[in-house]
């Protein structure tokens, strides 16, 4: 505590955290930031504590993610900001704008084993786009403004602030302090006025490479979500008659009823397509690097980025740089002029639309029949109808991460909504779920939250279902429990005659555990369930109910494959 007039450093960086629009705060507290925390929520911050930073950072990301703001998280010194990088790390993976802020070692005992003691700045780089160390405490105003700024500028991303012990105990008077912020404030203004803007001939070049196409595309991803493009995707697609693809977080930009969604033609869309426009999404493995055998050699690449150095890498045809919706906007007017619509019957969008119900229809065909005990596809699709039956806006944010759990739901579940799936991402990250799950209750505080685990990647954030009951968050968590990482204990008689027999397979876990238990012992809501009847009851009950629940769905131990779809990587 300060003097009369004065304030210490952990109240100015609430005061200055408040000050430049940060609404929540995710985290865990300890020493030296726990006063932080309790001075952020005096000024009206939302500090949401968890029982571990891995999952306090994927929340912050997945709600920087969500809401175009930095979502900000705090740790301790030392383990505490070492967990955080797995937040950090996952957030730059994704490009999701992220700042951990972490308490750190008094400067004065550095180098001399003291609590806790990291050196964190070296610690965060390779996972971050910035970093700052407040040195003294007239710094904090502006080491706040900076990091916040970074976090969302360019290609968004982990940023860093570190704040050490003796910072946060120093003391300015409240008038030295108020000037401080304005400063910043000012700071801040100056380096917020970037512009984007494309050269007019490449635009008229990427019209006129769709307006020549005979097999155009239009794929976009998370970073057309992130930007908000969905009114200018949906003129683009409506106005040309061109089928699209989303990425599995951009699912629901466009709904994925819509009449040219080529999901379910996915393989005949990237590898037949000639000219293919690529919106916020990268030619990362989860786009085949756009690569033969799954891109045909001749297709040539209009690539979309926020980011120059993408472009660079990626070589497309013709890249644009600039912000997804942006860049639509102008690409729509272009169109405009000269307008162009390949109609229904135009050969390329009839394949595609006859491919799409093919499969449809044959995925349909396995989805219709309840099998007992359950597969993946019976649960899955009793969830969908569920989901669907909920009707209306704002509709459900879909979490889920597993392997066979997250592709079959991928494919089966229907998003309607722009930034409706949070899922595994970039980095195939097991261990998001809870975390992603009270993000996106906070973010968005309308919408029920269903998440779909499988039980490992449930129970790498598990112990969090105790947060959602602590805040009483709307998030329904249905586990798919089939006793372990892709499938229960499958070995032969024969391979279980070796050393460690005794030990259960590495990818093996107790079989049935009893997952909704953990929701009931703090006392939120349990469900144990293995048939349609039981699943829908609970789904019925706990949608209606918006309260934190956990069903604990039984699945046949030997229903899933190994690795999921990524089998051939295994
Ligand atoms: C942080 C992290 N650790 C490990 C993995 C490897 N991994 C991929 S999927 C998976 C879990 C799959 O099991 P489950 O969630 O039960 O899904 P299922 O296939 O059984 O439905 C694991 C451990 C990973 N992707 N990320
Ligand atoms: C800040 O003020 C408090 C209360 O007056 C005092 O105890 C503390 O030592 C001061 N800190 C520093 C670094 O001067
Ligand atoms: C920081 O360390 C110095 C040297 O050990 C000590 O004098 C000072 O009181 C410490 N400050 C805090 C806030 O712990
Ligand atoms: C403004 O930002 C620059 C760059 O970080 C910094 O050097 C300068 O001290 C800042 N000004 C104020 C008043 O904080
Ligand atoms: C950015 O550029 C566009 C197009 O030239 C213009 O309409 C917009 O006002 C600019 N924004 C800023 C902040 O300069
Ligand atoms: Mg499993």
């Amino acid at each position: 505590m300060a003097e009369f007039g004065e304030i210490d450093g952990n109240v100015l960086v609430a005061k200055s955290l408040a000050q430049f629009g940060v609404q929540h705060m995710f985290g865990v507290v300890g020493i030296p930031v726990t006063s932080l925390a309790t001075r952020a929520v005096s000024l009206g911050i939302r500090f949401i504590a968890f029982h571990n930073e891995q999952s306090a950072g994927y929340a912050a990301s997945a709600y920087g993610y969500l809401t175009s703001r930095p979502g900000v998280f705090l740790t301790v010194s030392g383990p505490g900001c070492v967990h955080g990088l797995a937040g950090l790390s996952n957030a730059a993976a994704n490009t999701w704008p992220t700042v951990m802020i972490s308490g750190s070692c008094n400067q004065s005992d550095s180098g001399r084993g003291d609590f806790q003691e990291l050196d964190q700045i070296e610690a965060v780089k390779p996972f971050t786009k910035f970093s700052i160390k407040a040195t003294h405490i007239s710094q904090i105003p502006n080491c706040v403004a900076q990091v916040l700024h970074h976090a969302v500028s360019g290609r968004p991303g982990g940023c860093y602030l570190d704040l050490p012990s003796d910072v946060l105990h120093q003391n300015v008077s409240q008038s030295e302090a108020e000037s401080l912020l304005i400063e910043a404030e000012k700071n801040r203004t100056k380096i917020h006025t970037e512009n984007v803007t494309v050269e007019a001939s490449k635009i008229e070049e990427a019209v006129s490479l769709l307006r020549r196409a005979d097999r155009p595309l239009i794929v976009f991803g998370k970073g057309a979500a992130y930007a908000r493009a969905e009114d200018q995707l949906k003129k683009l697609v409506e106005t040309t008659g061109i089928p699209f693809l989303p990425t599995p977080m951009a699912k629901g930009l466009l709904p994925d009823t819509h009449r040219l969604a080529a999901s379910a033609a996915r393989s005949l869309a990237i590898g037949k397509c000639d000219v293919a426009v690529v919106i916020g999404a990268r030619l990362n493995w989860l786009l085949h690097f756009g690569e033969p055998p799954k891109w045909s050699k001749d297709v040539k690449f209009v690539l979309v980025d926020v980011s120059e150095e993408e472009i660079e890498l990626r070589k497309p045809f013709l890249g644009l740089v600039g912000d997804a919706k942006r860049v639509l906007e102008i690409l729509n007017k272009e169109i405009k002029d000269d307008p162009f619509c390949l109609g229904s019957n135009h050969p390329w969008v009839e394949a595609i639309c006859n491919k799409a119900k093919e499969n449809t229809l044959k995925m349909e065909g396995q989805l219709g029949k309840d099998v007992v005990p359950f597969n993946f596809m019976t649960p899955m699709r009793i969830i969908r109808d569920a989901i669907l039956e909920l009707g209306g806006s704002p509709a459900p944010v879909v979490v889920s991460e597993g392997a066979n759990t997250m592709d079959v739901g991928r494919a089966v579940l229907v998003q309607k909504e722009p930034r409706t799936r949070l899922d595994a991402g970039t980095w195939g990250t097991m261990g998001v779920g809870l975390g992603y799950c009270i993000a996106a209750s906070v973010a968005y505080p309308d919408r029920l939250v269903v998440a779909v685990e499988g039980d490992s990647g449930f129970g790498f954030s598990a112990m969090e279902v105790e947060t959602l009951v602590r805040y009483q968050l709307p998030v329904v968590v249905i586990v798919f429990n089939n006793g372990g990482v892709y499938g229960g204990d499958r070995r032969r008689p024969e391979e279980i005659n070796g050393p460690h027999k005794e030990d259960p397979a590495p990818t093996s876990f107790v079989p049935n555990a009893g997952y909704h238990t953990m929701m009931e012992a703090f006392g939120g809501k349990g469900y144990l369930v293995g048939t349609p009847d039981e699943l829908k009851s609970a789904l019925s009950e706990s949608f209606s109910a918006r309260k934190p629940a956990v069903i604990n769905v039984v699945i046949d131990p030997y229903a899933g494959a190994e690795s999921g779809r990524l089998q051939h990587k295994n």
